[in-house]
């Protein structure tokens, strides 16, 4: 039972609770976490609106973000925001915004290769969607000289969606859902969640 205090933890981050614990009332797609989460109800309702008070983030900045892609988008802000087992991947951010981020979290197969397929045909302009913004309007937009593209020639692989666009928050790997190995943004809350055996086990024996 080594490293325990990395279970059960909360980063220490823009809009996370100090302490995991259960919430009534998580909105949409956030609610598998409902029984344990480090998101609020009001943080959850912001994952899901298209440039909400979490960081005034615009997916829509080369267009309308098709829904089915959306959709990923707002189950990863579900994950980063509200889960309670992602301690054996918290490093130190000290950014402006942020005390503590998540690095080389690994992502089930599955959950990346879906969530590039839903998103192939989307369009943005730039890789890494953390830095380098023009924010004068108030939200981000996209910088002199980036071209808005389809998804698939700024992410040729699944693995450069899920790797670069967070700064590493994510690690492609070949686990798959239900291996208890890598971790998932989609999963059935009827069966618990299984993010929880797999923190445990990273946190015994090493990321
Ligand atoms: N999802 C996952 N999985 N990992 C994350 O780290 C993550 N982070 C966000 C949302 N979902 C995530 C937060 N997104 C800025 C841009 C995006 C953002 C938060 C903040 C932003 O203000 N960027 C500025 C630089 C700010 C700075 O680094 O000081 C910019 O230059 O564009």
């Amino acid at each position: 039972a080594a490293k325990e205090s990395v279970l059960n933890v909360c980063m220490d981050a823009k809009h996370h609770k100090t302490q995991p614990g259960p919430e009534g009332a998580l909105h949409g797609q956030c609610v598998l976490w409902k029984d344990n989460a480090c998101c609020t109800a009001n943080t959850s309702t912001g994952a899901h609106q298209d440039q909400s008070y979490l960081y005034d983030f615009n997916w829509n900045h080369c267009g309308a973000m098709p829904e089915k892609c959306k959709q990923h988008f707002i189950q990863d802000t579900c994950l980063y925001e509200c889960s309670p087992n992602l301690g054996p991947w918290i490093d130190q951010a000290d950014t402006s915004w942020r005390r503590e981020r998540i690095l080389n979290v690994p992502l089930c197969k599955e959950d990346c290769e879906l969530w590039w397929e839903d998103c192939k045909d989307a369009i943005t302009c730039k890789e890494n969607w953390h830095k380098g913004w023009n924010w004068t309007s108030g939200t981000n937009r996209c910088p002199r000289g980036f071209m808005c593209q389809p998804f698939k020639y700024i992410f040729p692989r699944p693995a450069d969606l899920c790797e670069k666009i967070w700064s590493n928050s994510y690690k492609y790997t070949t686990e798959h859902r239900g291996s208890g190995r890598c971790i998932q943004m989609w999963f059935d809350p009827a069966n618990g969640n299984p993010n929880v055996a797999v923190a445990k086990y990273y946190a015994q024996n090493g990321r």
